[in-house]
């Protein structure tokens, strides 16, 4: 048994907010598996990240199961890694709230996630202030309105109006935004610093809240003595960032508004290969990755790159005299025949077991961060 053994340790984890698809597999779950000879590693079902955003009941049950049962099927082996359920470990969210007390708003609202999915961006506060200025003032006329009529209270009435105008519509959006979203991050970084972790493997996305998770190591063990060690991030070279199918501007997300966006791991495996024939490609014909000029053709060869382990040059030559079609129909049929074999591992492990492996992973993983929070307690005066 490796798991007390004194390799490094990992800890990471997955939402389980939708559709697991290929970015996560790619990005994520592929490093864990690989991390596993060479680390005690800690494998995480982040329910409470889940419920940041609305989840109907029934369905977030399911997608819990879901999820583990994906960890499983990708080779996380329960022997060698601890997996479990965030929502079986108070400890979690007790940090979260001591670490809310030295966390402040302005280290969450630079978070781009956040942003992305809050719809709301204070460092856009400024320029849109500014647009709005430059469209109602300095194109209404009214600046040589106020210069013939030397009236300056017209001009501060006027400021006032477009400051008040902006600052409402800005806060009317905000005051929406659910405060779990806003405090996501601080979650992750109690989820990581609880079983003093060493590298966190994640994709790109999740690299700025990694960040956040070190400045609140650091934060902590300055102001209370040291507890917590800095842990590391850890991204692919290759397949970091999976893009979207539809737009490949944006990163495939199991919450995307079309699920023409991504190829689940559980998609049925025609439909997954209809879902890469129709993917956005860019002009031109030539199967050349560059993420600038071509990030559409970019982004598949990256899929076919990771699925097969093929270098993109030997990709690119490859396909030198070929086509988009020729190159999406060879794409498709790898995607088909990863999903067949990936889903009959899936299909093999039953509820039952999942929910065992679940349990049994949550009783390891508690004493660690019950030990960590003892400490941490101390530390601030409360035990
Ligand atoms: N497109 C992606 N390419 C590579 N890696 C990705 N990850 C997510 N999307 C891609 C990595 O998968 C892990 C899962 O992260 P998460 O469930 O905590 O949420 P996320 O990062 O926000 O991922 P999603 O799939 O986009 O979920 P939703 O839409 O629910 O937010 C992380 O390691 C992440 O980096």
């Amino acid at each position: 048994m490796t798991k007390t053994n004194q390799k490094p340790r990992i800890f990471s984890g997955i939402q389980p907010s939708g559709n697991l698809h290929i970015g996560n597999y790619l990005g994520a779950i592929t490093q864990w598996v690989e991390m596993q000879a060479e680390y005690n590693c800690i494998f995480c079902v982040v329910d409470y990240h889940a419920i940041t955003v609305p989840q109907k009941p029934e369905v977030l049950r399911a997608k819990i199961m879901e999820t583990a049962k994906i960890y499983l099927a990708a080779g996380i082996d329960p022997k060698r890694s601890i997996i479990f359920q965030q929502s079986d470990i108070s400890a979690h969210t007790e940090l979260c709230w001591i670490f809310n007390t030295i966390t402040q708003n302005g280290d969450l609202t630079k978070m781009t996630q956040f942003k992305d999915k809050a719809g709301v961006d204070f460092n856009s506060l400024e320029k849109g202030l500014s647009d709005s200025w430059n469209e109602k003032i300095f194109n209404s006329g009214l600046i040589k309105k106020i210069e013939k009529e030397k009236d300056i209270s017209l001009a501060l009435n006027s400021a006032h109006e477009v400051i008040w105008d902006f600052v409402q519509s800005f806060k009317l959006q905000f005051n929406k935004v659910g405060v779990g979203l806003f405090d996501y991050p601080v979650l992750m970084a109690a989820d990581i610093l609880l079983y003093n972790t060493d590298v966190v493997p994640v994709g790109d996305d999740q690299t700025q809240h990694v960040e956040l998770a070190r400045d609140i190591a650091k934060r902590f063990n300055n102001r209370f003595g040291e507890i917590f060690k800095v842990p590391e991030v850890k991204i692919k070279k290759e397949g970091a960032r999976i893009m979207g199918l539809d737009n490949p501007e944006k990163k495939m997300s199991k919450s995307a508004a079309s699920d023409a966006n991504y190829v689940a791991l559980t998609d049925e495996p025609d439909k997954a290969a209809k879902k890469i024939m129709r993917a956005v490609t860019d002009t031109g014909k030539d199967i050349l990755y560059d993420k600038e000029n071509k990030p559409g053709i970019t982004n598949l060869i990256s899929i076919y790159s990771n699925l097969t382990e093929t270098p993109v040059r030997d990709i690119e030559k490859k396909y030198k005299r070929k086509g988009y079609g020729d190159f999406k129909k060879d794409l498709a049929e790898i995607v088909k025949k990863f999903l067949a074999d990936f889903q009959k591992k899936y299909n093999a492990i039953s509820d039952k077991d999942v929910r065992r492996i679940l349990n049994e992973g949550a009783d390891q993983a508690r004493p660690i961060a019950e030990e960590t929070l003892r400490k941490v307690k101390e530390k601030i005066g409360i035990k």
